[in-house]
């Protein structure tokens, strides 16, 4: 670790509040330019200790910049992992509320469920599958809290990887009773096609991005629950959305789900 307790409580506070009072901040390795990868999510970790102790409740985990497209848009190589908690939540074509965001973007996600736990190192697309209770259509709503979107991977590690907003839904499938890497995923916003893909494009198989993460958490020490639920990756480049837009994503064999942005 280069940055001491103090300072990794103070980023932590910086950032959640920026997510809190939806206002942007440049990015933290600016004036940290030695911050460490240990750093970035001993930020992030103190971010979710933070939401847990005024009684959020955890709700998942995520992986993000999976994707080739996403890593494109974002002049970035390698994926990089957060959390989520009940307060990002949002039921299947509700409402959410722009003014409590700084510039959200739309991103199609498969989701896995775990029913067995997942312990790295050593996972791979098989241990994950063969723990995966099943697997459902979700939109992840980004909202990074750095200005126009301009950060390193470390400053959006500490910043929860831009996770605002998610919603799950469609039709729950078992993972043995579909094709992952052909699934096909249309997002449309305002009725028209704005981003196409296929599972393959998250890591040649969104699994591996799931195995990534157990991998990742078990150098640290850690598991993935059972029960857990984990976005695999947008699929696609993300979406902006404004207030009046209205976003389904459809995917194959998965269904559907919608958020409208007021
Ligand atoms: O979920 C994601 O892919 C987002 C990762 C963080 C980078 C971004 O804000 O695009
Ligand atoms: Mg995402």
């Amino acid at each position: 670790m280069a940055l001491d307790a103090a300072t990794i409580a103070g980023l932590a506070e910086h950032l959640e509040r920026c997510q809190l009072e939806a206002r942007d901040t440049l990015k933290i390795t600016d004036e940290h330019p030695g911050m460490d990868w240990d750093d970035a999510y001993a930020i992030q970790d103190t971010i979710l200790a933070a939401k847990l102790a005024r009684g959020a409740k955890p709700a998942g985990l995520k992986c993000g910049l999976t994707s080739h497209a996403k890593m494109k848009q974002m002049g970035v190589t390698e994926p990089v992992f957060g959390f989520l908690v009940d307060e990002f939540g949002v039921p299947d074509g509700a409402e959410v509320d722009t003014k409590a965001l700084i510039h959200p973007k739309v991103e199609p996600e498969i989701a896995f469920v775990l029913k067995r736990e997942l312990r790295g190192p050593g996972c791979h697309i098989g241990s994950v599958l063969a723990a995966t209770e099943f697997v459902l259509s979700g939109i992840e709503v980004i909202d990074s809290r750095y200005r126009d979107f301009k950060f390193d991977l470390k400053s959006v590690i500490a910043d929860n990887t831009s996770a605002a907003r998610f919603v799950v839904g469609g039709r729950a499938m078992r993972p043995d009773d579909v094709d992952l890497r052909t699934l096909g995923v249309v997002m449309e916003k305002n009725g028209r096609v704005v981003a196409l893909g296929a599972g393959a494009a998250v890591l040649g198989h969104p699994a591996a991005a799931v195995a990534m993460l157990a991998n990742h958490l078990g150098r640290r020490g850690r598991s993935i629950p059972a029960g857990t639920l984990i976005l695999s990756g947008g699929v696609t480049e993300a979406v902006a959305v404004e207030p009046g837009d209205h976003v389904t994503l459809r995917v194959q064999d998965l269904g559907s789900v919608s958020l409208r942005f007021a």
